[in-house]
C-alpha cells in the first residue's frame, strides 16, 4: 500500500536499499524501468548464447570417435538447449515474449557470446569447448547464481550443475588426446592455440571499457567484475593446461608473485569488436541455421497453440 504513495525517487531508494540488503528482487516486486531494461538484455543475451553454443558442438554429433562420445556429447547439446529454455522464462518474467527475443536475435539487434562465431575444425575441439568455454561459463555463472533478480538466480544454480559436469567431460576428453600419440597431441595443442585467446574474449571488453559495469555491479545483477572474473579462469586454466602437458598460447603468461596471480598478454580487441558487430568466421552461418530451423519448427509451434486451444475450448464446455 505504501509503495502507491511514493515517488519514483523514493521507490528507488528503497529498492536500492533491499538490493544492498541482500534480497533479493521478484518479478512482481517494483523495479527500476532501466533495471528491467538491463536485466532483460543480459539474460536474452545469455540465453541466445546457449542456443547458438549448440552449433558448433552439434556439427560433431555424427561424427564423434566413439557411440560413448556420442551420447555424452548428444546429452550436453541438449542442455544447453535446456539452458536456453530456463534462460528465456526467466526474461519473460520481465514482460518480454519469446518471439520478440528471437526476433532480436534473428535481427542482429541482441547479440550473444562471440565465441560461439570460431569454427569446430578437429574433434579436439569438442573437447576444448567443454574445458574452456563450459570453464569461462561457470567462473561467470557461479558469481550469478548470487545475482540479485530471483528467477535468474535461481536458473543459474541448476546451469551451474550442468556446466560442471560439460567442463569435466571436455578435459577427460582433451586427457586422452594429449596422453594419446604425437598426432592427437598435436590435435589437442592446436585446439588450444585456437580458443584460448576467444575464451578470454567470453569475458568482456575491460572494466574500464565496459558500458554497463558500474550500474550493474550497483544493482548486483553482475557480482565480479569481467576483469576479475578472467583472472580466476587464468589463474584456474593455467595448473589445468600444465597437467596435459599443453602450452598456453601467450609469451607473456608468467605467475607474478606479488599479485598471487598469472600476469598475462592483451587480448586482441579489434578481433572481439569485429565478432561481436556480426563480422568474425561464423556470424552469418549462425544466423542464418537458426533462421532456417526456427522457420522448420513452425508447423511445431502452430500444433502446439491449436492443441492449448482445443483443450482450452473443452474446459470451458465442461464448466459451462
Ligand atoms: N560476446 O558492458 P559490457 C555458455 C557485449 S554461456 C558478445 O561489459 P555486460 C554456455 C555486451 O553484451 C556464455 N558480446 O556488458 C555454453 C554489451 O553489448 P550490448 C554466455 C559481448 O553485459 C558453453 C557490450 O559488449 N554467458 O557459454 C561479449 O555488462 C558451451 C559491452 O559489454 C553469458 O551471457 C562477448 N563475449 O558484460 C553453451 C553470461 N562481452 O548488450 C554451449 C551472462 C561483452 O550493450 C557450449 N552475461 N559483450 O549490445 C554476462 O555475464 C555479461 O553480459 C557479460 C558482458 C560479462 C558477457
Amino acid at each position: 500500500m505504501t509503495e502507491f504513495k511514493m515517488n519514483e525517487a523514493e521507490l528507488e531508494k528503497v529498492f536500492q536499499k533491499r538490493i544492498d540488503d541482500e534480497q533479493k528482487i521478484e518479478p512482481k516486486d517494483w523495479m527500476p524501468e532501466k533495471y528491467r531494461k538491463n536485466l532483460i538484455r543480459q539474460i536474452s543475451q545469455h540465453a541466445h548464447s546457449e542456443v547458438i553454443g549448440m552449433q558448433p558442438e552439434g556439427n560433431w554429433i555424427t561424427r564423434a570417435p566413439t557411440l560413448r562420445r556420442k551420447m555424452v556429447l548428444l546429452a550436453k547439446v541438449q542442455d544447453e538447449g535446456g539452458h536456453g529454455l530456463y534462460l528465456y522464462s526467466s526474461a519473460e518474467t520481465l514482460g518480454i515474449s519469446r518471439e520478440e527475443m528471437v526476433e532480436a536475435l534473428q535481427t542482429g539487434a541482441a547479440k550473444y557470446a562471440s565465441i560461439f562465431n570460431y569454427p569446430t575444425l578437429t574433434w579436439a575441439d569438442v573437447g576444448a569447448i567443454g574445458w574452456l568455454v563450459d570453464g569461462a561459463a561457470i567462473v561467470n555463472q557461479i558469481s550469478l547464481q548470487r545475482t540479485s533478480y530471483g528467477p535468474y538466480a535461481r536458473a543459474m544454480v541448476r546451469v551451474c550443475k550442468e556446466e560442471s559436469f560439460h567442463q569435466r567431460q571436455g578435459y577427460e576428453s582433451l586427457m586422452v588426446l594429449a596422453f594419446g600419440n604425437a598426432e592427437q597431441k598435436q590435435m589437442a595443442q592446436d585446439a588450444l592455440d585456437r580458443w584460448w585467446w576467444p575464451s578470454l574474449m567470453m569475458f568482456g571488453p575491460h572494466d574500464a571499457d565496459s558500458a554497463h559495469s558500474s550500474q550493474s555491479m550497483k544493482w548486483k545483477i553482475k557480482r565480479k567484475s569481467n576483469d576479475e572474473l578472467r583472472q580466476s579462469f587464468v589463474d584456474q586454466s593455467v595448473p589445468q593446461a600444465e597437467y596435459l602437458g599443453l602450452k598456453i598460447p601467450d609469451s607473456n603468461l608468467k605467475w607474478n608473485e606479488e599479485r598471487g596471480h598469472y600476469d598475462f598478454g592483451e587480448i586482441d580487441w579489434d578481433e572481439f569488436l569485429r565478432v561481436i558487430n556480426g563480422d568474425g568466421m561464423c556470424n552469418r552461418d549462425r544466423i542464418s541455421h537458426h533462421v532456417k530451423v526456427h522457420n522448420e519448427g513452425q508447423w511445431v509451434r502452430d500444433a502446439m497453440r491449436a492443441y492449448e486451444e482445443k483443450k482450452r475450448a473443452r474446459e470451458l464446455k465442461k464448466s459451462a
